[in-house]
C-alpha cells in the first residue's frame, strides 16, 4: 500500500548519480550523499559558512532551579568569531547533578523559559538526559535580516535563509558540548519541533556528531513529501515565511513535480545514524501522511547499509502506533500541532535505545 503511493509519486531517486549511473554499495553512497547535500543546500536551504575556528563561553550563571535538588541549571553564553566580528547568545543547560558523562539534546526551541508548555525540563532531566536548550529568536528572529546571526555573514556570498541559521547555531552547541566532561559526546541528539523540526532535520542531515535526529510536527520542507502533500504546499510556505529558505525554492511553488530532490533527501542524509520523526493525528496542515512515508522511502538508505531501518507496517499508522525497534523511529499520537510530554517520553527512550546498542 505504502509502496504503491511511494511509486505514484515518482519521487527523484535516492540511489541515482546526477550523470545517470547507479548507486551500487554504500562506498557510492557516500559520493552520492554529497550531491544530495549540494542539491538541498542550492535548491532549498541555502549555503552555509563554514564551521567557525573556535566556539567558546563567555559567560557562565547558575540558576536556583534545581528540580528538587537532582539537577542543575547553567545559562552559558556561546559566543564565535562570524566574518563580521563575536557573536553570541544564551544557551540553557539542564543536567543531572554530578559528572556522569550523560546523552546530551541539543533543543532548538520556540521560548527561553526553562521549563516551557514545550520542555518538561524535570521529567527529562530524571530520564538522564542532559539538555542544551537554545531560543531560536537569540540566534535570529523570523524575517529579520538586519541583526542577529542573519547580519554577522554577507548575504551575497551566503543564500543561507533562517533555517539555514538556526541549523548553523545548533551546530555550534554541538561544538561547546563536545568541550564538556559531563557530555556524552557519542551520544548528541538534536531536537526541534514545527519550524524547528525542519531546522533540526537540517542541523542533523549536515553534522554527523548528531547520533540521532529527532524531527517532531515538522510538515513542510521538513519531514514531509512535498509531492501529493495534503495541508501545507511549497506556494503556502513560501508565501509566508519564504525568508526560512533560499530565493531558489520559489521555483516551486506549485511546480513540486519539477524538484530534482524531495524531503527523503534531507532525511536520507542521516542514514545510517538515528533518525525519528513524530506526527500528530489532528495536525493535518502538517500531513502526517506524507511525514510517514518519507521514512518508508528513507528506509531503503539503511537497507544498503545493511542495518536495521524503519520497521513499520505497510499501512497508514494509527493514533498511538510506535515503530522504534530499528534506527528510524516514528510515532503517531492523538492531538494537534504541538511537542507534548509524550513525544518527549518517546524521544528520550528512542534516545536510551540506541546508547545501550
Ligand atoms: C506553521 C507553518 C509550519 C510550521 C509552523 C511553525 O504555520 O506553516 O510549516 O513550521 O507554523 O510554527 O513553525
Amino acid at each position: 500500500m505504502i509502496n504503491e503511493r511511494l511509486m505514484q509519486l515518482n519521487l527523484p531517486k535516492l540511489f541515482k548519480f546526477d550523470d545517470g549511473s547507479t548507486v551500487e554499495n554504500v562506498n557510492d553512497w557516500e559520493r552520492r550523499r554529497d550531491e544530495i547535500i549540494d542539491v538541498i543546500l542550492k535548491e532549498e536551504y541555502g549555503t552555509i559558512p563554514p564551521r567557525p575556528d573556535n566556539v567558546f563561553v563567555k559567560d557562565m550563571r547558575r540558576v536556583h532551579n534545581d528540580f528538587a535538588g537532582k539537577g542543575e541549571h547553567l545559562i552559558y553564553d556561546l559566543c564565535f568569531m562570524t566574518e563580521r566580528g563575536e557573536f553570541s547568545f544564551p544557551v540553557n543547560v539542564v543536567k543531572p547533578k554530578g559528572n556522569k558523562k550523560n546523552p546530551a539534546v541539543v533543543h532548538i526551541a520556540f521560548r527561553p523559559d526553562i521549563p516551557d508548555k514545550y520542555y518538561p525540563a524535570e521529567e527529562v532531566l530524571d530520564l538522564g538526559l542532559t539538555v542544551f536548550t537554545f531560543c531560536y529568536q537569540d540566534v535570529t528572529t523570523d524575517d529579520d535580516f538586519e541583526s542577529g546571526l542573519a547580519a554577522m555573514y554577507d548575504r551575497n556570498k551566503w543564500t543561507w535563509g533562517k533555517i539555514g541559521m538556526w541549523a548553523f547555531a545548533a551546530m555550534r552547541v554541538c561544538d561547546l558540548l563536545c568541550t564538556f566532561d559531563y557530555v556524552d559526546s557519542n551520544n548528541i541528539a538534536v531536537m526541534g519541533h514545527s519550524r524547528l523540526g525542519k531546522t533540526a532535520l537540517l542541523a542533523g542531515a549536515l553534522d554527523e556528531r548528531f547520533k540521532y535526529v529527532i524531527s517532531n510536527n515538522s510538515g513542510c520542507s521538513g519531514a514531509a513529501i512535498s509531492r501529493g502533500k495534503e495541508g501545507e504546499r511549497i506556494k503556502d510556505i513560501c508565501n509566508r515565511f519564504g525568508y526560512w529558505f533560499c530565493e531558489n525554492y520559489k521555483k516551486y511553488m506549485d511546480n513540486e513535480e519539477k524538484m530534482p530532490f524531495d524531503q527523503h533527501f534531507l532525511l536520507s542524509l542521516i542514514c545510517p545514524r538515528y533518525l525519528y520523526v513524530s506526527s500528530a493525528i489532528e495536525d493535518k496542515w502538517a500531513d502526517p501522511f506524507n511525514e510517514f512515508i518519507t521514512l518508508k522511502e528513507v528506509d531503503k538508505v539503511y537497507c544498503l547499509h545493511g542495518i536495521d531501518g524503519f520497521a513499520s507496517e505497510d499501512s497508514f499508522p494509527r493514533p498511538g502506533d510506535v515503530f522504534s525497534e530499528g534506527r528510524v523511529g516514528y510515532h503517531l499520537r492523538e492531538g494537534t500541532h504541538y511537542v507534548s510530554r509524550y513525544d518527549w517520553l518517546r524521544f528520550a527512550e528512542f534516545i536510551k535505545k540506541g546508547d545501550r546498542i
